[in-house]
């Protein structure tokens, strides 16, 4: 029976009294606990119900195959998604409780390490918003991202513990579990008239599903997010246990949960570890082997027909084993021929490239993966062939050497030029070559893509490479994070549509100069940079200026992002601070500057950028000559529930990366739906956003993408700024303590070094102190700040979600919504 009938509160105590034991005396957890449960039945309800409607009408699906994805909470998202957020806000007040204080005791979901797995969820929220039939596959990591901690001002990393008190968002699938094996040899054996051939895996493991039902927002639709967790097969061959090898099963599991052990805390910097390719190819056949036996169950091997009622995405080209996988399981398991197989493999697959960085392309070693995937190995080197065989035809005018040139630097399996001995799988070209449509994040990003890391193969397929630029939910990161200005907002445009169409969100531009409308705007940002000023308080036990300029900058600590530049402008800030009278200083804009942010933990580079601000926060936040004027700090393990905290905060956020290197950031766009103004480089999705905000309106410094090349070559003959070299000269000579820690970071920009300073940060320097100044001016004209806030938000329609799901939908995909029926 549905609970429906039970009243919230009713329905809260009693998974309290049964599924914890609990009755009465409820800690702020329990009553989380209680809430949860309850909720999630109304979520598998309508998961069932759509389900249901699915599988009678059978449309076509989009499989949104990811290594990460960055959920956080899953509480108020799902009671608001669903329009229970009155009831159960009732219900808990009932019961003493706020709702949100209860959501504040639910681990995040951190399954993922930064912009591309929280991209994952924001598609996941549009997907199922527009009714779109789609699922996301991933793995079901033990534990996800590390905690950060800070110990003495450096970075220690501790294990996310998030399983530990149960999931109520989780639903484990006993009936679905497929096995996936490793290893082994290929063997050819003759069966009637027609060769087979046959893999023997010299391990195997099963992949057992849990399902994360998706709501989406005022639609009837819950689609899933299906994770994958490795066990050992021997759990379910009994077989083995009574054979009395009690050890051998033992070791067997813990080899089995090694694979969905722990996520890979790298962004964009890849090792090449074995068990980060198993961890691949074990979520990519699970999923693969899942959608084919559903396939099969409904149009038996009629497998022409796969690519109308199936489509598959690939996250960056850490789900690109697939290409492979699906040839295999298409040719071994289901006996089909080779040109057939290619031509419905490549029809279903799609590639999103997420970065530019060369070093972040994948590439496997042949050795491993001969190893590892022997029959994957063999099924690559024939697609290449095939591939080598084909460009040499295609390029028949060239001229021989230029032909093989070209046929050589387009091969899917190529030396390493770093070692010509050993020999590579290019996961980005496989990906490229077998599938039907390639997209970048951001324009600049796509162009980047179509002219320089795949150009020669756009130059033959110019028609494979697309542009969508990203997008992120107006739910979770305006609505459900920002409440009191989503009231504002709907009471101004006397309409709360603009929570499916962003687009309505243009309507602000009329108010943006309205003195009585600017006065209300202020008043929301005001409460939530109460709401960071407490938490800072909380963290660092100071209190801080409210009525200071809040400049945030928050993502994955890189030396490409630039984090380091950032502190080296307020070092500057600090210092002409000093040289003030206590009178001028007056005049000054005060600010809280807040940094945030992961280093890896074998990035070296990173964690000194992390113990600089921590150093200079110390200096800085301690001086009774600016600490009313300038505070810095740190705030560690940022992460999703952080975010929802400090961006409805944030009055000026950073975006400063080295232009060409963010392929988009989604942050940014986060906290232009906020209304918070950006000081930002010619980069990313920075571009389309001033486009849309005006670009006016935004603190645009830098160099652009087309000089890099160039002024990296000319980088050793490059004249620093004077006050460059003076803070240069500050850090060297121990101002911030711990100088022989900061020397690398010294000589990492230093121009005397040939190939230094690669991410031009001596070159932006004068650049970004002058926008820093000009924030400061726009600042002191509140009115001003306040127009250009509100025009941010007016501005953000475009950077929707839904909007990026819709073109994915509609250019690449070719699904169509399919809403269950109430
Ligand atoms: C190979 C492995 C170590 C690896 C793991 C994670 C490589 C890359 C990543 C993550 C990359 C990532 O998060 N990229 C970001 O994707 C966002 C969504 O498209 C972009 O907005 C952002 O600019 C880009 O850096």
């Amino acid at each position: 029976a549905s609970t429906a009938l039970v009243p919230a509160p009713v329905d809260i105590a009693n998974k309290l009294r049964y599924l914890f034991g609990r009755n009465g005396d409820y800690t702020v957890t329990d009553a989380y606990q209680g809430t949860a449960w309850s909720v999630r039945e109304k979520l598998i309800d309508s998961f069932n119900k759509t389900h249901d409607h699915w599988k009678e009408e059978d449309p076509k699906f989009i499989y949104y195959l990811s290594a990460e994805f960055l959920m956080g909470r899953s509480l108020i998202n799902t009671v608001y998604n669903l329009g229970l957020d009155g009831e159960y806000a009732e219900a808990l007040n009932q019961l003493g409780y706020e709702m949100e204080k209860v959501a504040d005791a639910e681990r995040d979901a951190a399954l993922g390490n930064g912009g591309l797995g929280r991209l994952a969820a924001c598609f996941l929220d549009s997907m199922a918003t527009l009714d779109l039939p789609g699922w996301g596959y991933g793995i079901r990591y033990k534990y996800g991202m590390f905690k950060q901690a800070l110990k003495n001002g450096y970075q220690v990393e501790l294990p996310d513990i998030w399983l530990t008190k149960g999931n109520p968002w989780e639903l484990r699938r006993d009936d679905v579990k497929f096995e996936v094996g490793f290893g082994g040899r290929v063997e050819r054996r003759k069966q009637g008239n027609k060769e087979v051939t046959m893999w023997t895996p010299s391990e195997k493991v099963i992949a057992q599903a849990y399902d994360n039902p998706i709501p989406g927002f005022n639609t009837p639709t819950t689609s899933n997010l299906r994770l994958w967790d490795a066990v050992p097969l021997t759990e379910f061959d009994l077989s083995a246990f009574n054979a009395g090898d009690y050890d051998r099963a033992m070791l067997e599991r813990e080899r089995a949960e090694g694979i969905s052990a722990v996520l890979y805390p790298n962004d964009s910097t890849p090792e090449g570890k074995e068990l980060r390719l198993k961890q691949q190819y074990f979520f990519v056949s699970a999923s693969l082997q899942d959608v084919l036996s559903r396939f099969k169950a409904v149009h038996g091997n009629n497998f022409d027909l796969l690519p109308e009622k199936a489509c598959f995405q690939l996250n960056d080209t850490h789900p690109t084993i697939a290409v492979a996988e699906l040839m295999r399981l298409l040719l071994d398991v289901e006996g089909l021929d080779w040109d057939q197989v290619w031509t419905i493999s490549t029809k279903c697959l799609n590639y999103t490239n997420h970065t530019v960085m060369p070093e972040a392309l994948e590439k496997w070693p042949v050795k491993v993966m001969a190893k590892m995937l022997p029959r994957h190995m063999e099924i690559i080197e024939v697609i290449n062939e095939g591939w080598t065989k084909w460009l040499a035809g295609h390029l028949k005018d060239l001229a021989p050497e230029e032909r093989a040139k070209r046929i050589a630097a387009m091969s899917i399996i190529h030396e390493n030029p770093w070692n010509k001995d050993e020999m590579l799988v290019n996961m980005a070209y496989l990906a490229v070559v077998g599938s039907s449509a390639v997209n970048g994040v951001a324009a600049i990003h796509s162009n980047i893509v179509k002219d320089e890391i795949f150009n020669d193969f756009y130059q033959i397929f110019p028609s494979k490479f697309q542009n969508k630029t990203n997008g992120v939910t107006p739910r979770r990161w305006l609505a459900w994070c920002n409440p009191e200005l989503a009231s504002l907002i709907t009471d101004t445009l006397g309409t709360s549509e603009w929570i499916n169409d962003t687009e309505k969100l243009a309507g602000l531009r009329a108010y943006a100069s309205d003195k009585a409308f600017q006065v209300k705007w202020a008043a929301v940002k005001k409460a939530k940079k109460a709401k960071l000023a407490e938490l800072i308080k909380k963290v660092h036990g100071d209190e801080v200026n409210q009525d200071a300029l809040f400049d945030i900058q928050i993502k994955r600590i890189h030396e490409y992002k630039r984090q380091y530049l950032n502190v080296l402008s307020i070092i500057w800030r600090y210092k002409q601070l000093k040289k003030m009278s206590p009178e001028e200083r007056k005049k000054a804009v005060a600010r809280v500057c807040v940094i945030g942010g992961k280093a890896a933990s074998a990035y070296d580079m990173a964690k000194r950028i992390i113990r600089l601000v921590t150093a200079v926060g110390d200096v800085i936040n301690k001086d009774p000559d600016t600490k009313e004027y300038l505070r810095l700090y740190f705030l560690p393990d940022y992460n999703v529930s952080l975010a929802e905290t400090i961006i409805p905060a944030a009055e000026l956020s950073q975006h400063i990366s080295t232009a060409g290197t963010e392929a988009s950031g989604t942050s940014n766009m986060k906290f232009q739906m906020n209304g918070c103004l950006i000081i930002g480089t010619w980069d990313g999705a920075n571009i389309e956003i001033a486009e849309e905000t005006g670009i006016d309106n935004v603190f645009v410094f830098g160099v652009r993408a087309e000089e890099i090349n160039q002024l990296r070559k000319e980088r050793k003959n490059f004249k620093t700024d004077p006050r460059w070299d003076e803070l240069m000269r500050d850090i060297e000579g121990g101002m911030f303590g711990d100088k022989d820690y900061f020397k690398p970071l010294v000589d990492s920009v230093n121009n005397m070094k040939v190939g230094n300073d690669w991410f031009l940060l001596a070159n932006d320097f004068a650049s970004y102190l002058k926008a820093q100044e000009d924030v400061d001016a726009c600042y002191k004209d509140q009115s001003e700040w306040l127009r250009r806030s509100i025009m941010y938000t007016a501005g953000s329609g475009k950077f929707s979600s839904d909007r990026t799901i819709r073109e994915y939908a509609e250019d690449i995909w070719h699904v169509k919504p399919c809403r269950p029926t109430v």
